[in-house]
């Protein structure tokens, strides 16, 4: 591939930049460095070239126009929690839900990781932004990664390029992001089509020089480093220092059918249903969802009017496949009908896409996300973490502000998780310190997002567990001192909402389009249109004011979609002390006294 012949210091003028970029060249010795500009040209290139070495495979022009499709190394298919690491100077500023290592010992590590790690490869230098250009929200980030995949999808996800360097002042802090697949070749050697290192896989942060790390892995969540990594790890600490908020929320504009507009962030655990909420396609006549963003939000109290507003810092959608039906999610099915990176998805004889759930009659001939045939009612077809990489202006649900750089401004946050018992359907916390307690104290089962046992319940604190770059006794303790900055009067209400109820191993709620009931619901509680009954846990609709209009649904499951078992919810009191025991001093006397009044309010109300 021919490089083009640019120098250094006509690229971009900022000088610690320049020397980043030197020393990165010495320690990886790469074959070439590549400077990107963002380019369509660029993208096409680099899809060609790996074409060429049999990485990728084009889809079928008519069908999925523009589109591509990758297959993973069967060990790099999600997120690896266990090899990712906080590195701050003190363990306990890392706390108790995140693995911690000295960042000397770390940068030791990773002196002998990355030195020569990129030889055989090209270095691609990756200039990004996220938020908008030019917003006050926005922070620029660079990525140094020896993939061309990587360079694809940062070109999809972020706004990538020559452009930003533009934003990026001379003297101006960019956060640094290397990244390798680990795998150097040797001179002449062929490379693997989805090279990885696993046994040296580590995805490192150090959050007091805001830097990441990332080796061993081409995976979206490990690899893309302007996503989970810069987003939401190094930019939660810059919103603790900095007095704003980076949150694992997808965020929503709802419109009633008087033409009134509100927005509202939600925050759910990886694989509940974000990007479908953030997409609805109402069933209420009159009701509309626009899209701002499906899994990234960042809020900050406007100088103007004190209110809080959010941007979506991504420029693209990296979603599980699986799942995805004309049915569940019609928008997005029209936002990956092209210029869409399919990974570990199916591959059908017509050489397009397919996986599980996607239709009622799946192909009889298909190839599954490991390249093998003939695997039809024995496995999955698609990797239950089979993503698409697509660009957010596809969305036909798109939102006329997602780009708007003072962002939108936030009536309603909503905590949902995913459990089959005890959790209702939908109720408001009492105040912004109740509705922090609810954050703190949200649970979830299991989903195949990250590796782990799926299913099993984990305590997920505001869907932020795998994402907090720091103590998150200490980002209780933020979000209660958010709330005192903003003032009751100014804030978001906050809520709860569970999709997932079940009873007899069914689901007692339909969810996906319907859910547009609760957000009605929401909608109205905020407007002051809606009593509520004051409950042990929070406010709880009244049944008749939930809108059921032409839903098959009786008023018995209402009731049960509703109802507040107290022993159960002792029971998760418990559970609740028991995981914030954890964080000993810094859990903020608050969330002590939120468990004592939950527990007072079930006994005695
Ligand atoms: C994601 C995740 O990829 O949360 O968005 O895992
Ligand atoms: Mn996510």
């Amino acid at each position: 591939m021919l490089l083009q012949e640019v120098c250094l210091d006509q690229w971009t003028s900022n000088p610690s930049l320049i020397t980043w970029i030197k020393e990165i060249q010495n320690l990886c010795q790469p074959d070439s460095v590549y400077l990107c500009d963002g380019s369509f040209a660029e993208y096409q290139m680099l899809i060609e070239r790996m074409a060429s070495e049999g990485k990728l495979y084009y889809l079928n022009e008519e069908k999925r126009s523009g589109s591509i499709y990758f297959r993973s190394d069967v060990d790099d298919v999600a997120r690896v929690e266990e090899d990712t690491f906080i590195c701050s100077k003190n363990k306990e500023d890392a706390g108790p839900t995140n693995n911690w290592k000295s960042p000397e010992e770390m940068q030791e590590k990773l002196q002998e990781y990355f030195s020569g790690c990129m030889r055989g490869r090209v270095m691609y230098v990756i200039p990004f932004c996220m938020g908008p250009l030019g917003s006050k929200f926005s922070k620029i980030g660079v990525e140094i990664s020896d993939s061309p995949y990587v360079v694809c999808n940062m070109r999809i996800m972020t706004r990538m390029g020559k452009e930003v360097l533009a934003y990026l002042k001379d003297e101006e802090k960019f956060i640094p992001c290397l990244h390798s697949v680990g795998v150097p070749l040797a001179y002449g050697e062929k490379d693997v089509p989805w090279p990885c290192n696993p046994s040296k896989r580590c995805i490192a942060h150090f959050p007091d020089t805001k830097s990441i790390f990332s080796f061993g892995s081409g995976y979206g969540g490990n690899a893309l480093l302007g996503k989970k990594c810069l987003a939401l790890r190094i930019a939660s600490v810059m919103a603790k220092e900095e007095m704003w908020l980076a949150e694992h929320m997808l965020i929503l504009g709802i419109t009633s059918p008087e033409g009134e507009k509100k927005y509202f962030a939600a925050a759910f655990p990886s694989a509940c249903g974000k990007t479908n909420l953030a997409m609805l396609r109402s069933t209420l006549p009159g009701w509309k969802i626009e899209c701002v963003g499906d899994d990234i939000a960042w809020l900050r109290f406007s100088q103007e009017d004190g209110k809080l507003y959010a941007v979506n810092p991504e420029a693209g959608f990296f979603g599980v496949a699986p799942g995805t039906s004309m049915e569940t999610n019609p928008n997005v099915m029209k936002t990956i009908e092209k210029n869409t990176i399919f990974t570990n998805v199916a591959l059908t004889d017509d050489n397009d896409v397919y996986w599980e759930g996607m239709s009622k009659n799946p192909p009889i001939n298909m190839t599954d996300w490991r390249g093998e045939r003939g695997f039809l009612g024995k496995k999955n077809a698609s990797h239950p973490n089979a993503r698409f990489t697509t660009p957010i202006t596809q969305c036909p649900s798109l939102d006329e502000k997602w780009n708007d750089p003072n962002g939108v401004c936030i009536s309603a946050i909503i905590f949902g998780g995913r459990r089959d018992d005890v959790v209702p359907l939908v109720f408001q916390s009492f105040d912004w310190d109740h509705g922090t307690f609810l954050g703190a104290s949200t649970s979830s089962q299991m989903t195949a997002a990250a590796q782990g046992e799926l299913g099993k319940l984990r305590q997920d604190p505001f869907a932020m567990k795998p994402f907090c770059g720091y103590n998150m006794g200490k980002y209780f303790d933020h979000w209660l001192r958010m709330g005192k900055k903003g003032g009751e009067k100014n804030l978001p209400k906050i809520f709860s909402v569970n999709w997932f109820r079940k009873e007899s191993d069914s689901f007692l709620w339909p969810g996906f389009g319907e859910n547009i009931r609760v957000l009605k619901w929401i909608f109205e509680r905020i407007n002051g249109d809606r009593d509520a009954e004051k409950t042990p846990i929070g406010y709880i609709p009244k049944i008749e004011d939930l809108d059921v209009n032409g839903l098959d649904i009786s008023k018995k499951t209402l009731e049960k979609l509703f109802s507040i078992d107290k022993n159960a919810y002792l029971i998760e009191s418990d559970e609740i002390e028991k995981f914030f025991s954890q964080f000993g001093s810094n859990l903020p006397y608050e969330m002590k006294r939120q468990i004592d009044n939950l527990r007072i309010r079930l006994t005695k109300e």
